[in-house]
């Protein structure tokens, strides 16, 4: 099996990679926590992010834009609105073990999380949307998650077309890393993620989840965000064509990304999904289970 060194962050314990590592989703975007005044959803925002660190995500990722196809962009300025007070009252209530990340394209707003009390990095465009990007990871300290996405959201999904997605993501993945190391950034705290959804067709996303033993080959910790995406409803039709409904098909997938090598996987459904990466993982790992 790949063994990872944990992940570090300045101030923080370090973030073992030696079990599967389960991402909770906290998006604080106006209609994620839209009952009322600025108070309440910060305290909406704080518990969910406390309810998901309870039912056993490792780390919290919080993000201030939604990167969902067709989504319109939104300016540094109200990402740091949106996040810096959440990140900073959830730093208060977590236990000292459980990470937060910043979930942003711009250095700016990272380095807002940063100071907050985020401990790394997702960026879903892997450095290129913010030259200073890598450079901050790396002056920081702080881990960088580098995702796959062709295009931008706002047009992604407008027939994407590889000649071979497999070798096409993991090239550019590997390229990405690359430039995070010359930027400083360092070779153990680089995270990759296929970017599931992100520019692919339902038979690209499945082509990538096939190929993750591949991916995980290269050495990097692979992080895989396929929670409720629409490729689930498109394999699932009878049962999954409400983002809401595709629990199971999450859940498969989490089981799936573990037994392939994955080291994270990003959900917005904490307790069945540290489920299924647990009981995937034993078996992977055939532990004797502990009853
Ligand atoms: N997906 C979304 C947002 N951020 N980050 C990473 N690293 N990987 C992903 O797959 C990913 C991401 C979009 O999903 P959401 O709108 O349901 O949060």
């Amino acid at each position: 099996m790949t063994r990872h060194e944990p992940l570090t962050t300045p101030g923080r314990p370090a973030l073992s990679l030696a079990r599967p590592v389960v991402m909770g989703v906290l998006n604080v975007t106006p209609d994620s926590f839209s009952d009322g005044g600025r108070f309440v959803e910060l305290d909406a925002a704080v518990s969910a992010g406390q309810a998901m660190a309870a039912q056993g995500a490792d780390v919290i990722d919080v993000g201030g834009e939604s990167t969902r196809p067709g989504a319109a962009r939104v300016p540094a300025t109200e990402q740091k609105r949106r996040v810096v007070d959440v990140i900073a009252a959830l730093r208060d209530a977590l236990p000292a073990e459980v990470w937060i990340s910043i979930d942003t394209t711009r250095a700016e707003v990272a380095t807002a999380a940063l100071d907050a009390g985020a401990s790394m990095v997702n960026d879903v465009s892997a450095g290129r949307e913010d030259p200073g990007m890598l450079a901050l990871a790396a002056e920081r300290g702080a881990p960088i998650c580098l995702m796959h996405m062709r295009g931008e959201p706002a047009t992604m999904q407008d027939e994407p077309a590889y000649e071979d997605v497999v070798g096409e993501v993991e090239a550019f993945l590997l390229e990405r890393a690359a430039a995070a190391e010359a930027a400083g950034v360092a070779r153990g705290q680089i995270v990759i993620d296929p970017g599931i959804g992100f520019g692919k067709t339902a038979e690209h996303n499945l082509a990538l989840l096939a190929a993750l033993p591949r991916l995980v080959g290269r050495g990097y910790p692979v992080l895989v965000g396929a929670s409720r995406k629409r490729f689930i409803g498109a394999v699932s039709p009878a049962t999954g064509c409400a983002a809401a409904d595709r629990l199971g098909g999450t859940c498969a997938v989490t089981a799936h990304a573990v037994a392939a090598g994955a080291a994270l996987v990003r959900v917005h459904d904490a307790a069945p999904n540290r489920q299924a990466a647990d009981v995937a993982f034993a078996i992977k790992s055939n532990q004797k289970p502990k009853i």
